[in-house]
């Protein structure tokens, strides 16, 4: 398998998810600006949405939207235990997580990082991220992982969220709850091979 990816990014969640259930894969660098990968190619005829992580599978079929290849990849690999058996309301709960990162937490932090964005209008986008972190972080408070005691995918994606926060104005020690369950998820040995392959370690 092939992980498209750009440092630090959402893909950051998907590999950690290929390293946690140990399967092996090939990371592809994107520059998600000039829209070209690895060698000068045209990532636009990789993923029209332009966007990473996209997974290759070995076969040439492409998957893409964070979410939904985590599961995947949970899926190859049941024996790992980074998601609940599908059917089952564990997995629903994992989905329901899944769900309020990627839309609540990811798309929140977005006009924080964009140009485009009106500077009067960061404010509005902070303080509504800021709300979200209030509850999770009661959420996870005398909980390790998001599903309770088992570290599972969506773990891996709120890491790479939470790892977001000093780049957009915010301090992620206004949030011990969070920066303790950063630092908890961070000390895993994939995630940690993750960041130095991705150069994120310094
Ligand atoms: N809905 C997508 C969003 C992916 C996404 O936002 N990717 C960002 C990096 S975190 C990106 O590649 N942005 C470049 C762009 O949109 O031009 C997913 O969940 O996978």
């Amino acid at each position: 398998m092939k992980l498209y990816y750009s440092p630090g990014a959402c893909s950051l969640s998907p590999h950690i998810a290929l390293r946690e259930s140990g399967q092996p894969f090939d990371l592809v660098k994107v520059d998600t600006k000039t829209k070209k990968f690895d060698g000068g190619g045209d990532f636009l005829g990789v993923n029209g949405k332009g966007y990473v992580p996209v997974l290759e599978l070995d076969d040439g079929t492409r998957l893409t939207e964070g979410p939904a290849i985590v599961q995947y990849l949970a899926d190859r690999k049941p024996e790992s235990g980074l998601a609940p058996k599908a059917g089952t309301m564990e997995r629903v709960r994992l989905q329901e997580w899944l769900n309020f990162l990627t839309s609540e937490l990811h798309k929140g932090f977005s006009p924080l990082f964009s140009p485009e964005t009106p500077e009067d209008y960061k404010p509005v986008a902070r303080k509504r991220l800021a709300g979200r972190f209030d509850w999770l972080s009661k959420q996870l408070e005398g909980r390790q992982y998001l599903l309770g005691d088992r570290f599972s995918v969506a773990d891996g994606y709120l890491f790479t969220l939470l790892n977001w926060i000093p780049y957009v104005g915010m301090k992620l020690e206004d949030w011990p709850v969070l920066q303790a369950y950063r630092d908890r998820i961070g000390a895993r040995p994939a995630v940690r091979e993750a960041m130095n392959a991705e150069g994120l370690v310094k």
